[in-house]
């Protein structure tokens, strides 16, 4: 068993046992329906403003444009249910849209997500996105999208005025795209990730994660979807594409501080986890580096103690559970003691 000691002395070890507070908003769409329905008309999902159903002010779309078709898209970490939405645009163009049971204003923080692939063998394509609104009103405007605009070949956003961002992904190939919007007193902050590792901790970094970017545009309200794409035109083929499992969350869907093993709960596996690479230095999210650099230390340790009982209603306190798995902290030393002490305070013991 790996223990490791310190050798402070005094008064009890403690913990905080954060809560958290923040409002739990999700809506969903993973295209639960009997294959062969137009998508438009719809108001099946989660999270949707009552009676709202996928629509357009003026247009109705032609029939086969936009169906559900089998079996649902699958990515790893995302759960998929019912079928998927099929554009074929191959000669005709749609794009319903839908009111969100909630509305997002400045102060307010969600993740955009969802699974598309282009089915038209052509980089040289019409448009085709998930687009943010602030309502699903005649003549409304894109505050921003994701996916690709006429002529792309690759996915990408566009974040308002003239900022464009390239994932290098074709739109050929299936994607998850996900996108962390922070709707901010002034201009906003998009993140955004291509098929992201969401077992792992949220990341911003560019070697593991996704790209930050301060957009140039003030969105103002974002309360409705957009999803679908353009026929063919000016010499352009259409924007065939495939979608699904579209989710607006405020939850975070990476994995929760602390939780190594990405089970959803912060307990006493992670912390065992954490215990069994204890000093590692070319550890991952798995191994219980919760800080990305690398290295199981009191850093990691802390974040643990901070999110102890996440998602469940631990059967030990922390201080318990770190003797359990052969964690000795003698007082009187708070962790953040202990994580300033680090370097010099820690020493490591295997004992078998
Ligand atoms: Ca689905
Ligand atoms: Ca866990
Ligand atoms: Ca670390």
């Amino acid at each position: 068993m790996t223990k490791f000691v310190t050798t402070l002395a005094g008064a009890a070890f403690c913990a905080s046992l954060a809560a958290s507070g923040a409002l739990a908003v999700t809506i969903s769409e993973s295209f639960e329906y009997d294959d062969g329905l137009a998508i438009q008309g719809l108001g099946g999902g989660t999270g949707w403003a009552e009676s709202s159903t996928w629509m357009h002010p003026q247009w109705t779309f032609g029939a086969g444009s936009n169906v559900v078709g089998s079996p649902s898209l699958t990515y790893p970490g995302v759960t998929s249910v019912g079928g998927k939405a099929v554009f074929s645009l191959a000669t005709t163009s749609a794009y319903p849209m839908r009111l969100m049971g909630t509305s997002f204003s400045d102060g307010n923080t969600f993740y955009l997500g969802f699974l598309a692939q282009k089915t038209v063998a052509d980089d040289n394509t019409r448009w085709m996105s998930v687009a943010l609104l602030e309502n699903v009103n005649l003549g409304v405007l894109d505050k921003a999208w994701i996916g690709s605009g006429t002529g792309m070949a690759n996915f990408n956003a566009w974040l308002g005025g003239t900022t464009f961002v390239d994932s290098g992904v074709n739109t050929q190939n299936l994607t998850y795209i996900l996108a962390k919007v922070e709707l901010l007193s002034g201009t906003e902050k998009v993140t955004f990730w291509t098929n992201p590792d969401l077992s792992a901790g949220e990341y911003a970094g560019s070697a593991v994660g996704g790209t930050s970017h301060d957009t140039a545009a003030d969105w103002g309200t974002i309360g409705a979807i957009r999803i679908g794409g353009s026929g063919p035109s000016g010499g352009r083929a259409g924007a065939s594409h495939v979608l699904d499992e579209l989710m607006v969350t405020t939850d975070s869907p990476f994995a929760h501080p602390g939780d190594a093993n990405g089970d959803g709960m912060v307990n006493l596996a992670d912390l065992q986890i954490l215990g069994d690479n204890w000093q590692s230095t070319t550890a991952n999210w798995a191994m219980a580096d919760f800080t990305w650099d690398s290295t199981v230390n009191l850093a990691d340790l802390q974040i643990i103690g901070d999110n102890w009982g996440y998602g469940t209603s631990p059967d030990l306190a922390f201080d318990e559970a770190l003797s359990q798995v052969g964690i000795v902290i003698p007082e009187p030393v708070s962790l953040a003691m202990l994580v300033l002490a680090s370097p010099l305070v820690l020493r490591r013991r295997i004992d078998r």
